[in-house]
């Protein structure tokens, strides 16, 4: 997160940390997900990168990024199936079924998703949690944090970045000014409006460039297929 501010995980209970396994290094957070029932996670496609199902694990209910809270390991993950066909990063979403149902508390609960086709006003406010990059190239933040910023129009994303904005994605920022956004090892993780999860953070152009948006996928053009698949 660029430009935000410290948090704690009883804001935002229903983040997660996802950590990669990455051979001769061993186990590192580099992607975060939202908790949408107490066995399912919503997290990048990106992050999942189709490979073995063992190399990913999420922590629940820690502020601290790689300690605290508690351990699960995914029994499998599922990949939206159209994840990169109409354009890079498209449908970049997954769901990560868990090991073992998560036990809610103050630490940890689900969140609410968008409904299908539900539009939210270009400019609405909109916040971003997570333990990624506090600037462009690092580094990753010790501890959660969260930034508010606000929709923008996807025919101006689209403007601005000349290819690769599709309808299925929602673009955020401070229009112009830039300063605040999600930022590599955030990737996977919430767009809150409202605390309701309208976006799973994707990609951008850096991060906090004054012309460019962060981009994150729409999750109200996939509520039926989280809804149809979260079991
Ligand atoms: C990344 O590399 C990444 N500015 C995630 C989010 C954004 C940029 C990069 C958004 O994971």
């Amino acid at each position: 997160i660029v430009g935000g501010q410290e948090t704690r995980i009883e804001l935002y209970p229903s983040i997660v940390q996802l950590d990669f396994l990455l051979p001769s290094i061993g186990w590192l957070q580099n992607c975060a997900g939202t908790i949408i029932t107490p066995t399912v996670v919503v997290s990048a496609a990106h992050c999942t990168d189709n490979v073995a199902v063992n190399t990913r694990r999420i922590r629940y209910g820690s502020t601290t990024r790689g300690s605290g809270g508690t351990l699960v390991s995914l029994r499998s993950y599922r990949n939206h199936p159209e994840y990169g066909r109409r354009a890079y990063y498209d449908a970049d979403i997954c769901l990560l079924y868990l090991a073992q149902a998560l036990v809610f508390g103050a630490t940890a609960q689900q969140a609410p998703i968008n409904a299908q086709g539900s539009q939210l006003p270009d400019g609405s406010a909109v916040v971003h949690a997570g333990w990624g990059d506090v600037q462009s190239g690092g580094p990753a933040s010790p501890v959660l944090r969260d930034v508010t910023i606000y929709t923008v129009n996807n025919a101006e994303c689209a403007r601005r970045y000349l290819s690769g904005i599709t309808d299925t994605m929602i673009c955020a920022g401070i229009l112009d000014v830039g300063g605040k956004d999600a930022c590599q090892g955030d990737s996977g993780g919430p767009l809150y409006s409202n605390n309701i999860l309208v976006g799973v953070v994707s990609w951008g152009n850096g991060c906090a460039r004054p012309y460019y948006p962060g981009v994150s996928t729409r999750v109200s053009a996939y509520s039926d297929w989280i809804v149809n698949n979260a079991q």
